[in-house]
């Protein structure tokens, strides 16, 4: 029987869903495994090969774990809000949620062909009202709640206002934007809006002030990686910074806690460093610094407490509150222009570029060690949103402030006195190098700090600011809360309404709150969010529903929120609805949550480091301290699937004609490379017909070929359309079958790395495919596949392979196992072995690769149910024992000829065998034994004299 994979694919996909076999349930007598891949966010264009290499990857796993006898929660779902989809609707004034469905339907339809074992009962869309209703209630709670840093744990805000009436802030540790200070009287004088506003210091959602990138001509904030050299990427339009009001994640409150948790779960450690640097803790000093002929005083953040001797200036950030209230009249002019230049210009720009700019400020700050004054400045190289957003200079010691001296023509004082001060002598990371310990350090008023190290330095320093109330010893991270607001239409509404120009939420009862209809997905006329078109979309407290605008009273009728949420919101806690997916009273109950726990193995892309695989850790911690989460981390073991590039093909065309000339000749002509559909080329020959019909303007192309043949050129670059490099998996499922597909996919190299789809090579996998099965048929369709019994050599071929896939499994090494797969049945073939004995075990082992041709060919072998639920087979290491050794003979270190001994054969047998063989008479030329050398399991030297 030929290998008809077609049908043979069809039937399995069409029984595993009768049949239900990747329906999970909660299981307590089984051991639960949870695997999981990054949801996808279902563009228009589809899938193309690259993006199914991580959920083969995670699909090989689930499934060999369920082997193992694991209960495996394996599903899939869609990141369902986005850009795009708004995007197109701007365009078209089609509705981003017809798009999303019918792309939806797309991307199941490519999935389902390529045989996952997903439980597509438990498939989640994050713009379906059920689904987003707890991504809502979750931000309720937010708002609920503030971070206790005593307890280290997220509290109910009804805590903190006892607190307030009872103490006012005294005794406080919480994290908070600002550091207040009022009585329980002060507080309870307060009215309701006054407290409301207080509390949003300390909530965990709140609407905070913080700097954005405007873009005014698109009507919204725009994320920093949409912003490029000052303009929208999309548009090219200028972009401000801003201060607006947004709604924030406290996700800094959390930032010792998603670095201490990195130390309990297993990612890699290079993903774990970017998460480390993005936190950035960083422990240092916060110094107060007098104005001069001012009661002013203002606090920097310094790491090197010990470099205090060394400031010669003071720069303070453009946005700090400090710039208004520091610059002198005469210097008024000169600072304004330069806010206006440096309002520009986003944040991590100011970060990467490094040309010096800034404007004194007019003012001087007094040394508190010294007593001296020095100038303040304004520059953008400080961070507003960092430390304190002012900072002192050490222009000998901080390559930044040295650059900035040297501009400004500045003192540069090194700490060791008569140090050289030149461009030569200063290191861009050490600053001018001090000799450590030091010596010939100027004291500090009564501190001296010779013959300590640059570390003893900066602790006793520590010391003596704390003990003359200087300041305080601090740690800052350079995490940053969550900017979570969006003024876009495709994304969940916020369940808030606003009463005297202060957020309220809407009733928990009545989430989730659904995104009203529009009739322009665009900004309106006065610049509010697309949700500012919507006609009914205020909040009628006393019945609890959304109603007309027009019924606005602001007594009990409210407006609601017209930003959204962002695209991160749905996708931080979406692991958790998988657990519990049509649950409609609790995100996921309690003890269901308990069952799965967390994510065992997550498989994605690098490019969340920083983004999802924060928020969504921040998200679960959060829940973790509602009682709501049983674990703390949400993903236990991470892996980071390389991605597929593309692999695009060129033809030349001749200058200034409409021919083209294959690569080997092209040198002999002036001509242009052009990118040309992989789909129509094979092995790099052109089909020069399909070429013609392929654009109209090379239906009269003419060829130049070698051999008979049009050769492409070829180059490795990322998949896109416009490289005409894209491969789509359903052409290769249709020619090859998903199994090919699927094993082709691992065969490329290790699940991590990246690697050009290179069709070349699936030949030779679907001919091991064909080989397999050709165990089990012979050509005329006759099953070969007998009872006997298998022999010694057989079950150690299989046993090589049950080993080595075992442990390529297990460190995500599937290439080598693809090949071992082939050499095992190269053996099998060789040795003509179609036992049932060994070729029932070799499909268990090549199913979780290769799942359709498995099944059937299990069924075929008589065996019952899926072959899903049979069992991993065990390596038994007793048949991979060599069970005889081949020994070369040798005579006075000559090699003579080989013999076979029994493995366990001794030394005195083998020597006595090796002598009395007739052979050995012939080499020894009748010259007497001196010596016999027996080298266990290798060699036996036999000296004669
Ligand atoms: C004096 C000094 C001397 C500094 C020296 C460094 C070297 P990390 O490790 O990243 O926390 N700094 C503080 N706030 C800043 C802001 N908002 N924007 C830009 N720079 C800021 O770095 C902390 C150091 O960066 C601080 O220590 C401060 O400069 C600067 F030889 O103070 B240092």
């Amino acid at each position: 029987m030929e290998y008809n994979f077609r049908e043979i694919e069809k039937k399995w996909q069409k029984r595993w869903v009768e049949n239900k076999t990747y329906q999970v349930t909660e299981d307590e007598t089984k051991q639960k495994y949870y695997v999981l891949n990054m949801f996808p966010y279902p563009s228009g264009a589809g899938l193309h090969v690259g993006h199914p290499l991580g959920y083969i990857a995670s699909d090989i796993y689930a499934r060999y774990k369920r082997l193992q006898g694991f209960n495996v929660l394996n599903p899939m779902g869609y990141d369902a809000y986005g850009l795009p989809a708004e995007q197109y609707a701007i365009q078209t004034g089609q509705h981003p949620e017809v798009t999303t469905k019918a792309n939806i339907n797309r991307y199941r339809e490519q999935l389902d062909k390529i045989g996952f074992s997903f439980d597509w009962n438990r498939e989640i869309r994050t713009c379906d009202p059920e689904y987003y209703h707890w991504t809502q209630w979750a931000f309720q709670k937010m708002f609920n709640s503030f971070y206790c840093n005593t307890c280290a744990s997220a509290k109910p805000i009804s805590l903190l206002t006892e607190h307030f009436a009872q103490k006012g802030t005294e005794g406080l540790d919480v994290a908070c934007s600002e550091e207040l200070c009022f009585t329980a009287e002060e507080w309870k004088a307060m009215g309701e809006k006054q407290q409301q506003e207080i509390l949003m210091n300390y909530r965990i959602a709140y609407l905070g002030e913080t700097m954005v990138n405007w873009c005014p001509q698109l009507g919204t904030v725009l994320a920093n990686d949409e912003v490029v050299d000052g303009v929208s990427e999309r548009g090219g339009f200028p972009v401000i910074q801003k201060k607006m009001r947004q709604w924030c994640l406290r996700v800094s409150a959390y930032a010792q806690r998603l670095l201490d948790g990195l130390d309990t779960i297993d990612w890699t450690e290079s993903l774990k460093e970017t998460q480390k640097n993005w936190i950035g803790r960083s422990e240092g000093a916060e110094v107060q610094f007098k104005v001069k002929d001012s009661d002013r005083e203002f606090t920097i953040f310094t790491t090197r407490a010990d470099t205090m001797f060394g400031v010669t200036f003071m720069v303070l950030a453009p946005e700090s509150e400090l710039v208004l209230q520091l610059t002198t009249d005469t210097q008024k002019a000169d600072v304004d222009a330069y806010l206006e230049r440096t309002k520009k210009r986003t944040e991590r720009e100011r970060i990467a570029d490094r040309s010096v700019t800034g404007v004194f400020s007019g003012s001087y700050a007094i040394n508190p060690f010294t007593g001296e004054a020095v100038p303040i400045w304004i520059s953008d190289y400080v961070l507003a949103g960092y430390g304190t957003g002012a900072i002192m200079a050490v222009p000998a010691h901080d390559s930044r402030d040295y650059a900035f001296a040297k501009h400004f023509g500045l003192e540069i004082r090194p700490l060791v006195e008569g140090c050289d001060v030149s461009e030569e002598s200063f290191d861009a990371k050490e600053g001018i190098v001090c000799n450590s310990p030091r010596k010939g350090v100027k004291p500090y008023c009564d501190l001296s700090l010779n013959g300590l190290t640059i570390k003893e330095a900066i602790a006793a320093t520590k010391v003596y600011v704390k003990e003359h109330n200087l300041g305080r010893v601090k740690v800052n991270f350079r995490l940053r809360d969550a900017i979570f607001s969006r003024q876009r239409y495709w994304g969940e509404p916020f369940p808030v309404y606003y009463k005297d120009n202060m957020p309220y939420m809407i009733d928990e009862s009545s989430l989730p709150l659904e995104l009203p209809e529009v009739a322009k997905f665009l900004p309106t006329e006065t610049g509010e969010p697309p949700l500012g078109h919507a006609l009914k979309w205020a909040w009628d407290t006393a019945n609890r529903c959304v109603v007309d605008n027009r019924k606005i009273d602001n007594i009990t009728i409210f407006p609601l929120e017209l930003n959204t949420m962002p695209g991160f919101a749905g996708s931080s806690a979406y692991y958790l609805r998988y657990m519990d997916p049509n649950n409609h009273t609790a995100l996921v109950d309690k003890k269901v949550d308990e069952y799965w726990r967390n994510v065992d193995l997550y498989v994605g892309g690098t490019e969340h480091a920083t983004g999802h695989l924060i928020y969504s850790r921040f998200w679960n911690k959060f829940l973790h301290d509602l009682g709501v989460s049983t674990v703390e981390e949400p993903f236990r073991k991470l892996v980071n699937q390389g991605m597929i590039q593309g692999r695009s093909n060129f033809v030349y065309r001749i200058k200034d004609t409409n021919t083209f000339v294959s690569l080997n000749l092209k040198d002999q002509y002036d001509t242009t490379p052009l990118h040309v559909d992989v789909n129509i080329v094979s092995n790099d020959i052109l089909d020069t017909e399909a070429f013609k019909a392929w654009r109209p303007e090379y239906k009269t192309a003419e060829f130049v070929l070698e051999d008979g043949k049009y050769v492409c050129g070829w180059a490795v670059e990322k998949m896109s359309k416009s490289m005409f490099n894209v491969v789509n998996p359903d052409m290769i499922v249709e020619k090859y079958g998903a199994d090919t597909l699927r094993m082709y996919e691992m065969f490329l190299g290790p699940v991590e790395q990246s690697k050009p789809w290179d069709t070349n090579g699936i030949d030779g996998v679907h001919r091991f495919i064909k080989k397999f099965w050709n165990l089990f048929y012979d050509r005329n369709d006759n099953c070969l596949v007998t009872d006997e019994p298998a022999t010694k050599e057989e079950l150690k071929s299989l046993h090589k392979l049950i080993k080595k896939v075992t442990g390529d499994i297990e460190t995500f090494s599937y290439n080598t196992s693809i090949s071992a797969f082939m050499i095992c049945v190269n053996e099998l073939s060789g040795l003509k072995c179609s036992k049932k004995e060994i070729l029932n075990q070799f499909i268990i082992v090549l199913a979780p690769f290769a799942p359709h041709v498995c099944e059937e060919l299990w069924e075929m072998l008589g065996n019952q149910g899926s072959v899903c639920d049979s069992h991993w087979p065990a390596c038994n290491e007793e048949y991979l024992v060599e069970s005889s050794v081949n020994y070369t003979i040798s005579f006075n270190g000559k090699a003579r000829f080989n013999m076979e001994f029994p493995a366990d054969a001794a030394s005195d047998t083998i020597q006595t065998t090796v002598l009395a063989d007739e052979r050995s008479a012939k080499w020894m030329e009748g010259k007497a034994v001196a010596k016999v050398i027996v080298v266990p399991k290798k060699i036996v030297n036999i000296v004669v004299k």
